[in-house]
């Protein structure tokens, strides 16, 4: 039995199940009944869903799809997103309803939001926009810390119908650089910095090295926006930089949202592929918003007017954009906002926070969750949880007994654990269970929510029987699905449209395995995609940063299981000839080299300077073989490689933690 293989047996022999607490199950947004009318009229139901917007002129078809796959959804409708995210709810009576309880990081450094406040910030920051320049249809890229002013950023772009690729601001400034050349944006938004474990982390000087860079590919920033969070000095060029206090609070408060079409891009947001160079995955309006708007209202069973949200994600990845800023501020919700890290100033400050807050709908990582099992359920006990209703989970397979250690420590055993599989791709939820419908089962995203119809199939693109695995597809088009690989439709079709081309089914990257009952466990990535903590990074972007090393010749970079982050990276190195051994700090030079390139998420656990790698006689490097040295394993077979005495050799080679 291979390793997955065990891993598999062992979660199908998983038999607990979680049935909806009773008085969930009466109240539920959502009811079995909707997978049923669903089905039975895919179209109907997502217009229904559609509605959950306000339109400024009603669509005249809800799909086009007579040119696949590229999807045109609520074709003819036109709406602002920003306009359903904040002025609506403030034209409807609730401007004094809190939006963001924003909670930074140094002590006592908090700011409640609220609708009416929100719709003043964005339409002023709009109006900035409009000063610099920004246009409907320009690029802006958005590198900020957690704070209210990243929404409003976000906000005031998609008020303009200019796209903002948010860049998450642990990447590096090579990182930044290539996602503002490839989709030429032309004002970056930033701030000097933010808080992080107690000191200010700068930001602006990656922004001046990115602008710099872009020049170097022949792209101009026009103008850097820069938000004044922690008064750290910066350097400034009269030219190009402009404070927000400068710009922004001084303009006016008043801005009519035009209405774009449905179909207008909203954001592009970079993700990481097989390749290097990562994909713009290109998201539109009325589709994305519509998906985001009835999982974050199906999933966590929504109730507006009582309810108060926490995602903790960054709104540098899709998380944050999907279920902080446009699901939830379309449903209009009482959310919390927070900077840093779980655990400063003290390792209870989640459940500090939850408690302060009352929240009772919270949406975290697996990676977390795990860590929080290391500390022990005496930090959590410490606090009053019991205003949590449900526990959402996203970002990677959650192991079962995370499952059960989040509803029983951190749920008190009342709330349901709702596991939610989907990607940067999807836009929204896919996968999850309904949490006044679902008996969950702890390791399973259980089934696709209404509306969207998801198969495991075979390498032929057949279903496979229950108990069996295959490759995770979406059958069917689904309102917020990408739409292109920005400035590349090509890359779009043989990335995610050509393994299942025949059938026309949309490949996820994803293996998975459907049950005896049907249910869907997903497994992780069949690609060379690795899932650290929740973060997708390329093996292939790690070993061009590696290999763009002056004393590197060669890399292969896998992978490995971790008991923490998931997966880790671990990296093997073959040095040049002329580098002789390196020298003593060779292991931290590439580190460092690693984390300039990419940023300090893709740091290596693991670099094994090794004197060859095992490759088939084709030249294809065995990944697997690196894979089983990496987690301690005997490597198996090795017949298929070129010259079988190297495995001893890597094996026998000094493995250095970073
Ligand atoms: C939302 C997000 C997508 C990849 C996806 C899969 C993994 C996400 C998961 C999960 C198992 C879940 N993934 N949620 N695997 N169970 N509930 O994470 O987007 O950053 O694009 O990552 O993450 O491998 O393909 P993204």
């Amino acid at each position: 039995m291979s390793d997955t293989e065990q891993t598999l047996a062992n979660l199908l022999k998983e038999d607990r199940r979680f049935e909806p607490p009773a008085e969930l199950a009466a109240n539920a947004n959502v009811t079995a009944e909707a997978y049923d009318a669903a089905a039975a009229d895919p179209e109907a139901f997502w217009a229904a869903q559609a509605e959950r917007l306000s339109w400024s002129q009603p669509w005249e078809q809800v799909l086009d799809w007579s040119e696949p796959p590229f999807a045109k959804w609520f074709v003819g409708g036109k709406l602002n997103a920003a306009y359903n995210c904040v002025d609506r709810h403030v034209e409807a009576g609730r401007g004094d309803k809190v939006a963001l309880h924003w909670v930074g990081e140094p002590e006592g450094d908090a700011r409640d939001l609220t609708y009416a406040e929100l719709q003043a910030e964005v339409a002023k920051a709009a109006n900035a926009l409009i000063d610099l320049g920004v246009r409907t249809g320009d690029r802006v890229a958005i590198y900020m810390p957690m704070i209210p002013e990243a929404i409003v950023a976000m906000l005031a772009c998609a008020r303009l119908g200019a796209p903002h690729t948010v860049v998450f601001g642990g990447f590096s400034a090579d990182a930044l650089a290539s996602r503002i050349v490839d989709c030429g944006a032309k004002v970056v938004i930033t701030a000097d910095g933010g808080y992080r474990r107690g000191a200010a982390s700068a930001l602006k000087p990656a922004v001046d090295d990115a602008r710099g860079k872009a020049a170097e590919h022949g792209h101009t920033v026009d103008k850097v926006l820069v938000v004044r969070r922690t008064g750290q000095e910066v350097a400034f060029d009269e030219g190009t930089d402009v404070w927000w206090h400068d710009v922004v609070d001084g303009a006016s408060s008043e801005h009519t949202p035009e209405a774009f079409d449905a179909e207008h891009p909203l954001y592009v947001m970079y993700t990481s592929g097989t390749t290097g160079k990562p994909k713009g995955i290109l998201h539109t309006t009325g589709g994305y918003l519509t998906g985001a708007a009835y999982t974050h209202h199906a999933v966590f069973d929504l109730k507006p007017e009582t309810d108060v949200y926490w995602c903790t994600a960054d709104i540098g990845w899709v998380t944050g954009h999907s279920y902080i800023v446009y699901g939830p501020l379309a449903n209009g919700v009482t959310q919390v906002l927070y900077e840093g890290t779980p655990d400063h100033p003290e390792p209870g400050r989640w459940w500090k926070i939850i408690s302060d807050y009352k929240v009772s709908l919270f949406y975290t990582a697996p990676t977390a969750i795990r860590s929080f099992m290391k500390q022990g359920r005496e930090v959590p006990d410490r606090h009053d949880l019991s205003s949590l209703r449900i526990l959402g989970s996203v970002g990677e397979p959650i192991n079962p007994e995370a499952y059960v250690w989040y509803r029983h420590v951190i749920g008190g055993d009342r709330t349901p654990v709702v596991d939610t599989w989907w990607q940067t791709e999807t836009g929204a939820m896919m996968i999850s269970p309904l949490p006044g419908v679902t008996a969950g089962k702890p390791g399973s995203a259980m089934t696709p929510l209404p509306g969207i119809t998801a198969e495991v199939v075979d390498e032929d693109g057949n279903p496979v029987p229950n108990g069996s695995g295959g490759y995770l597809v979406v059958t069917e088009p689904w309102p917020s699905m990408l739409r292109t690989i920005y400035g590349d439709d090509k890359r779009f079709v043989d990335t995610y449209w050509s393994r299942f081309r025949k059938q026309g089914y949309y490949f996820a990257g994803d293996g998975a395995k459907k049950d005896d009952e049907g249910h869907i466990w997903v497994l992780g990535r069949v690609d060379d995609v690795m899932n650290v903590s929740g973060h997708r990074l390329s093996t292939t972007e790690i070993e061009s940063a590696l290999i763009s090393h002056p004393k590197v010749a060669e890399s292969a970079v896998v992978g490995a299981t971790d008991p923490d982050t998931g997966q880790a990276v671990v990296a093997y190195v073959i040095l040049r000839d002329e580098a002789g051994d390196g020298g003593p700090d060779i292991i931290k030079e590439l580190s460092d080299h690693v984390r300039t390139q990419i940023g300090p998420i893709a740091k290596p656990r693991q670099i094994m300077i090794v004197p060859e790698l095992p490759k088939t006689r084709s030249g294809k490097i065995m990944r697997r073989l690196l894979r089983d040295v990496a987690e301690g394993r005997d490597v198996g077979d090795t017949q298929t490689l070129a010259d079988a005495s190297i495995m001893e050799l890597i094996s026998a080679s000094k493995a250095t933690t970073t």
